[in-house]
């Protein structure tokens, strides 16, 4: 279902695994959101290394962020994500920051913010996490995020916590 109409709306999605080769789930992931019908690319970033947020006794995780126009609405573009979750492998286990296959999170639906049960835009964690922000930051030097502010700022005052963008 399309949003009101022939609307064009810029959003940014986060990538992250770390589990079965995550590059590989992240590139394959990377594919399959391009190719969603009613999502055009406009820019992918570098996959950066992180330590695990949250538990410790987990693999360390592959972090990228991909920037999109969509006529899909907000809802439906996350349907359509948490579907290609589904077909890498992502089990829902229940543990909070728990390992993952995939993880595709919704960061930034053009200047909207949503809360609902199911959804909120932005992201809750966005403005302290250095996975989220500098890959972000990357593809999207100008960013307004919504509530936060300009994505310089925010990147100024998150520690890098050790990412690592990999060549
Ligand atoms: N995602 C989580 C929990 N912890 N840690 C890193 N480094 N990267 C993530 O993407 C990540 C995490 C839950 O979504
Ligand atoms: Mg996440
Ligand atoms: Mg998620």
């Amino acid at each position: 279902m399309k949003n009101s109409g022939k609307d064009q709306v810029i959003a940014y999605i986060g990538l992250g695994s770390n589990l079965e080769n995550p590059a590989e789930q992240i590139q394959s992931a990377h594919a399959a959101i391009a190719g969603l019908a009613g999502v055009e690319e406009l820019a992918f970033s570098s996959l950066y290394h992180s330590s695990p947020m949250g538990p410790q006794d987990q693999p360390d995780y592959v972090n990228a962020v991909m920037a999109i126009t969509t006529v899909l609405s907000a809802m439906d573009l996350l349907r359509n994500l948490q579907r290609i979750e589904h077909e890498h492998g992502r089990v829902r286990k229940g543990e909070r920051w728990g390992a993952r296959t995939l993880d595709l999170d919704l960061l930034v639906y053009g200047q909207q913010q949503i809360d609902l049960p199911e959804l909120t835009v932005p992201h809750v964690g966005i403005a302290e996490r250095a996975f989220v922000l500098y890959p972000l930051y990357e593809i999207a030097k100008e960013l307004l995020v919504p509530g936060k502010g300009h994505i310089a700022e925010l990147v100024k005052n998150c520690p890098l916590n050790g990412l690592k963008r990999l060549a």
